[in-house]
């Protein structure tokens, strides 16, 4: 067992995350800036860097090997996560055999490019592989824990956060009464964390779910459970707000759900973005969402749940930041333009901030030193 604290698991986590930008994080976002003076970064992800956070997307291995997708991903994006690939169902599709290759193959494709990567996700009640809904009692348990294990310390040192548990609440606060619940009862969740804590004693641990766009009974169970896990120790990291959205969305208290998570002294990370609708009404709900973000300190990142509306998972919804042509909407000039316009660095809210509080934070130290005025880092 990982003899590490949540808090100094966070705290080594967010150096290693400064060092990765600072050598070829900043060449794969993008990002273009004069040496001395603060200038707008031109893509998503160069754009985040300069608070010290990632702007991510979920994708797919099979569409990388076509040019717009790829040149997209990797113009705009410093961060990915698997929409299906690192799932129960595709990474261990027979009991005790585990298959890797699609989540290798993003893993890969992130390093090449800078990029930082999401685990999604560890246990969740759906895209289970059919041989674990069958599972009762002490069986289930010894199932999730070795899946646990093996995924997460196949990926250890190449996560930098694990979506560890999925989707475990209702609407009302309950626990949903899912095959894990059910069989296992309350003490399946911080099993699990404690699980992917000893075989990923680095990764942000975090709980994810959707519905938690405000303060609501959803939100405050969960709130409750992430109280309780850092009150006796339970290794917890992170809160994942999927924010799945439409285009009237009432988000009135959403920073003000994310800011108190952070206080509870974990990391918060809007983990699954996308907005139902078109036009101002849809660039006005992403605004929203990354203004809330990047006021939040302990807002680490923000992940879009795909990068094209023709390969969202409701793509008739056209909630995406590019169209089926990867095409830029004018919902991305209102993400750009939001996390431009932050104010706050992410650091953590442990005092062990990896920036100094300045845009300058993440740039080479080279960078920031040397230079005329007018050289362009690319
Ligand atoms: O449902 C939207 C998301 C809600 N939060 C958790 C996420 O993991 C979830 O993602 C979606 C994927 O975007 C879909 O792509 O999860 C779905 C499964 O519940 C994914 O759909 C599945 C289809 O149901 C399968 O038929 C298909 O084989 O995608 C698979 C791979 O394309």
């Amino acid at each position: 067992m990982n003899s590490s604290s949540p808090a100094q698991r966070t705290r080594r986590r967010a150096r290693a995350v400064l060092a990765a930008f600072t050598t070829a994080g900043l060449a794969a976002t993008g990002v273009v800036a004069l040496a001395g003076t603060a200038q707008a970064a031109d893509t998503l992800g160069a754009a985040a860097a300069e608070s010290g956070r990632y702007y991510g997307a979920a994708v797919a291995p099979n569409f990388l090997g076509e040019s717009g997708y790829a040149s997209t991903l990797n113009r705009e994006f410093n961060s990915l996560v698997a929409e299906n690939a690192m799932k129960w169902d595709a990474t261990e599709p027979n009991q005790g055999q585990f298959n890797f290759s699609g989540g290798d193959q993003l893993v890969r494709h992130a390093q090449s490019q800078g990029m930082e990567v999401r685990g999604h996700t560890l246990v969740w009640h759906a895209q289970q592989p059919g041989w674990v809904q069958g599972l009762t009692g002490n069986n289930l348990r010894q199932a999730m824990l070795n899946h646990i294990s093996g995924v997460a310390s196949h990926y250890a040192g190449q996560i930098d956060s694990w979506d560890v548990v999925n989707e475990a609440f209702e609407w009302d606060g309950s626990r949903r009464q899912s095959n894990l619940q059910q069989q296992m009862g309350d003490g399946w969740i911080e099993d699990a964390f404690r699980a992917a804590d000893a075989a990923d004693p680095n990764a942000t641990l975090c709980y994810n779910d959707y519905g938690t766009d405000g303060i609501n009974a959803k939100s405050d169970a969960i709130y409750r459970m992430v109280q309780d896990f850092r009150s006796r120790g339970v290794p917890i990291d992170c809160v994942g707000f999927q924010s799945h959205l439409d285009s009237n969305a009432n988000l009135s208290s959403y920073q003000q759900n994310l800011q108190r998570f952070a206080d509870l002294g974990v990391d918060v990370q809007i983990t699954e973005l996308d907005v139902g609708g078109s036009g101002s009404s849809q660039a006005n709900v992403y605004g929203q969402v990354t203004r809330a973000c990047v006021a939040v300190s302990r807002c680490n990142g923000i992940t879009v749940w795909g990068i094209t509306d023709k390969y969202s998972w409701r793509a008739s919804s056209t909630p995406l930041l590019f169209d089926s042509n990867y095409n830029k909407k004018q919902a991305y000039q209102a993400v750009l333009d939001a996390l431009n316009a932050a104010t706050t660095t992410h650091g953590g809210g442990d005092g062990d901030a990896p920036g100094n509080g300045s845009a300058a934070a993440y740039h080479p130290a080279a960078w920031r030193e040397s230079g005329p005025a007018t050289e362009q880092i690319t």
